[in-house]
């Protein structure tokens, strides 16, 4: 696998799930893989779960492992061509590819939308210029429209603690003080498809996402109705994708917030979350903290998706 962005990327879903399964049996399998072969990881943005659980994952197959915060100690860097740099920004990100790919095998990029402009960000600007540039294999530790090794995760997570072959999956828009990328939702989306679960969206009016990643996804508007019968909800905030409001909060509604009343309605659901999670915006204490949520666990597989995806990227160096 020379680039992960996507479920595709990794071939035959089932496939994939009883690697992860066999990694999860025994994470250190595969420990002489990653003798000698060096992971790079850039971080554009703060990320707790995927710093960790990538380098740890990397670890377990015996990488040695860099990590780059380019806004804490790098050069800022320049992303767009033909800019005239007479700014703050003292590098390109076509100088700093080649040379940052010349000391590593592989390259881990976390780089966010920026919420402005939607063709930049749909077009994968700088994600894609790690692809086209470096000569390694890359893979997206969340860039500005998908966060497949979250998606990954999650699946491994719903397959882990699924009661019924076919559960109900809810992904439910919640209220967030500040305006989120879609590439969360997008991905989980995307696997979600990739599944034959009964797979439900349902957010306000406004909040309608890329159909590129929903596909035939079921979309509800009433959050109520969404939730009956769940097996699992998926609660997750995100901007507008729609135009002309692009980027936009269009809600803060609380009555979208996931509390107890909204888990009643459910299947005995279980909650899930990618975190970090802002509390009693997006779900209440009590929902969070219950039996019923499996958002720890959930964490925990990161650690399982990314050492799957980082062995098949080894095997294909
Ligand atoms: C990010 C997002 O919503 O994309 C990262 C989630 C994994 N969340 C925040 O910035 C709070
Ligand atoms: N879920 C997730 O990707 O978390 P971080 O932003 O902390 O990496």
């Amino acid at each position: 696998m020379r680039t992960f962005t996507s479920v595709a990327d990794l071939g035959p879903l089932d496939k994939a799930l009883a690697m992860a399964a066999e990694i999860k049996k025994d994470r250190y399998a595969f420990t002489e893989l990653g003798r000698n072969k060096t992971l790079l990881m850039i971080f554009f943005n703060s990320s707790l779960r995927t710093r960790l659980s990538t380098q740890k994952a990397a670890m377990n197959l015996g990488m040695n492992v860099m990590v780059l915060d380019v806004n804490q100690g790098a050069w800022k860097l320049e992303t767009e061509r033909g800019v005239v740099m007479d700014g703050d920004k003292a590098e390109h990100l076509l100088e700093a590819i080649p040379v940052m790919a010349s000391y590593c095998d592989i390259i881990g990029v976390r780089s966010f939308a920026g919420l402005v402009d939607k063709a930049e960000d749909y077009e994968e600007r700088v994600l894609n210029q790690f692809i086209k540039y470096s000569g390694r294999p890359v893979f997206s530790m969340e860039a500005a429209t998908c966060h497949p090794l979250q998606a990954f995760a999650d699946l491994i997570t719903i397959e882990e603690f699924k009661e019924v072959e076919r559960p109900k999956v809810v992904l439910t828009w919640a209220p967030h003080p500040r305006a989120l990328p879609q590439a969360v939702p997008n991905s989980f989306a995307e696997w979600m498809n990739a599944t034959d679960y009964d797979f439900v969206i349902t957010h306000p009016h406004g909040y309608e996402l890329d159909t590129k990643f929903t596909c035939s996804a079921r979309i509800e508007y009433d959050q109520n109705k969404a939730l009956e019968g769940a097996d699992f909800v998926y609660a997750k905030n995100w901007s507008a994708y729609a135009d002309p409001n692009y980027g936009k909060i269009l809600s803060t509604d609380r009555g979208w917030t996931i509390d107890s009343a909204k888990m009643a309605l459910t299947n005995n659901a279980r909650f899930m979350h990618c975190l970090p999670v802002r509390r009693n915006m997006i779900v209440t204490d009590d929902v969070i903290e219950s039996e019923r949520s499996i958002v720890i666990p959930e964490a925990a597989n990161r650690e399982i998706s990314a050492t799957t995806v980082l062995k098949m990227m080894l095997e294909s160096l």
